[in-house]
């Protein structure tokens, strides 16, 4: 049964059905398939950490860790339903945590490392988070004071878990595992499983609520065509707890096959690169700005890279001349994944020619994954022509989590999900994403909804107006460029008091203008709405004025 629920739009019956007849949906739980794999092959490794000090832990280990730290959590009365916002690095307490939370029902909140108070407050508050998950220190930030402001803000936010040192209104991680006990009220495969965050378009993060059921189904249905087995080794290079290396195939993919996951704590050549070759990684997905960092350093050819059969890039547009470079650099094969955490996920497949993969961002995990194209009023266009991609199918959300007025917007009356990317179909019916309408910036991967952007500009006392547009990027394909009207007699404000002032109000790093430019007034539509189009047309005119004559 997957009735609608308070908190979010769930399957209607008559999907639900369809899809479980389809064999999509197995009835299976995270918590269940990990005790599976465990049971099959308790020895096997399942997870590495170099930067753990080289931990390996076995299958076995790792579904001892989830039971005794679900315990743990349930002694702190943390029980299902509870949302507890999880911000790890790359690290093994990441799986340890979010299986023991899957264990209980309990739900982790994916977010990233990258994100500062002003995110981790709204996460905590708007989920009404019993628990916030930390690091001590990484890559120079103390999550501990992050976890402080935080705590100061949202009252009902009772507990603080560290992994590493604890500050003294915390309780470290490592004090929180107990026997383990049975559990009265596990979760059900059609109930949900965790929070992910959307990259959005709206003001704050909207929240994407994925079920066991639907998320599994995209696991196994990635390891199939990404010839994910037993034998693999996957590296998440990329935050573990994006989509993108969770599930596409990702860590999560891997260890439904009963693989081993190796952790990168950089993604950067130097990191990875000797991981790749003392580990015999198969597989590993990155942006494409990571990707042509990878193809340009292998050509140093100081490691053996022989391991790698399949890289995934995504998250962002791999441009044709980047993607041709794949091959030949690395001696492995491109895979090509446009995805979203809402759901639909496409790839190239591993025998499809090598035009496909190098032009085309792949086509749809599932038979059941209906997409649409449509122009502005919804109507449907012939294949070939460009328009909006709707799509609906057996891991795509009907809606998002407390929100039915985004929803009402995001979703057709039908239950399809508006992506926002505009794309066009071939007639092998593989997709091609050829541009977004959703006001937003896709830097390298990394999401940066403008209306966030502007809001936290509006708030400077010498600003009057803001506009937030994308720029042509090099190296990331987009950046940020802040136009900014400044109101009548204010004191004039450099471009770096604007940066700062954006990043003072504890935001995640990427969300930063890397531009601002001020103007008198705004160009404007035909309608008198701010254009933002014309916008855009000025600063990449702008940048190739000033760009370095080659
Ligand atoms: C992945 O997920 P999100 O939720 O961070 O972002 C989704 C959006 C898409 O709607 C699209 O605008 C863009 O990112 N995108 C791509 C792309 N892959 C994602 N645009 C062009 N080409 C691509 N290959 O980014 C994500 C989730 C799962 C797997 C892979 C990526």
């Amino acid at each position: 049964m997957t009735e609608p629920t308070v908190d979010a739009p769930g399957y209607p019956a008559e999907f639900a059905e369809r899809y479980r007849a389809a064999g999509w949906w197995r009835g299976e739980t995270f918590g269940q398939m990990l005790r599976d794999r465990a049971a099959e092959h308790p020895e096997r490794v399942a997870i590495v950490d170099p930067a753990g000090g080289g931990r390996r832990w076995t299958y076995g280990e790792l579904d001892a860790r989830a039971d005794r730290l679900a315990a743990g959590f349930l002694a702190r009365g943390i029980g299902k339903g509870d949302r507890v916002v999880v911000q790890l690095p790359n690290v093994a307490e990441f799986f340890e945590v979010i299986f023991a939370l899957f264990r209980i029902g309990a739900l982790p909140v994916f977010a990233l490392p990258a994100h500062r108070e002003t995110e981790i407050r709204h996460f905590c508050s708007f989920t009404e988070a019993a628990a916030y998950v930390v690091a001590d220190v990484a890559e120079g930030y103390d999550y501990r004071v992050l976890a402080d402001k935080v705590r100061a803000d949202v009252p009902g936010l009772k507990h603080v878990f560290v992994v590493g040192e604890p500050g003294e209104e915390h309780t470290a991680l490592a004090d929180v595992p107990t026997e383990p006990v049975a559990i009265a009220d596990p979760p059900l495969p059609h109930e949900l499983a965790f929070l992910q965050l959307s990259g959005g378009s709206t003001g704050v993060p909207k929240l994407i609520p994925r079920t066991h059921d639907d998320y599994i189904y995209s696991l196994w249905g990635s390891n199939e065509i990404c010839g994910v087995d037993e034998n693999s080794v996957y590296l998440c290079a990329l935050p573990a707890a994006h989509n993108f290396p969770l599930s596409s195939p990702g860590t999560l993919g891997a260890l439904y096959a009963g693989a081993r996951v190796v952790l990168a704590p950089r993604p950067s050549p130097d990191v990875a690169f000797p991981l790749i070759e003392r580990e015999g990684v198969t597989l590993t997905g990155l942006v494409p700005p990571l990707a042509l960092v990878w193809t340009e350093a292998a050509a140093a050819g100081d490691h053996d890279l022989s391991s790698l059969e399949v890289l995934l890039v995504g998250g962002a547009k791999f441009s044709e001349e980047a993607a041709r470079r794949v091959r030949p650099a690395l001696g492995c094969t491109l895979q090509q994944v446009f995805g979203m955490a809402e759901g639909l996920v496409n790839y190239t497949r591993l025998d499809d020619p090598e035009e496909t993969i190098v032009t085309t961002q792949g086509r749809p995990i599932s038979p059941d994954d209906e997409i649409r194209v449509v122009d502005d009023e919804d109507n449907d266009l012939p294949t070939g022509a460009t328009g909006h991609l709707l799509t609906r199918g057996p891991y795509t959300i009907r809606g998002y989590w407390r929100a039915p007025e985004h929803n009402a917007a995001s979703f057709t009356a039908d239950g399809f999900y508006r992506t926002g990317d505009v794309v066009r179909l071939t007639d092998s019916g593989h997709i091609v994403v050829e541009g977004r309408a959703k006001d937003q910036i896709n830097r390298g991967g990394e999401k940066v909804a403008a209306e966030e952007i502007e809001n936290h500009i509006l708030a400077h006392p010498a600003v009057h107006d803001v506009a937030v547009v994308s720029m042509p990027d090099a190296y990331l394909g987009e950046r940020t460029c802040a136009y900014v009207v400044l109101r009548e007699g204010a004191e004039p404000v450099k471009s770096v008091a604007v940066k700062k002032f954006v990043r003072e109000r504890g935001l995640a790093a990427f969300k930063v203008p890397d531009r601002v430019e001020f103007v008198a007034a705004f160009p404007q539509t035909g309608i008198g709405k701010v254009s933002k189009k014309d916008l855009r047309a000025a600063i990449a005119a702008e940048l190739r004025a000033t760009a370095p004559q080659l």
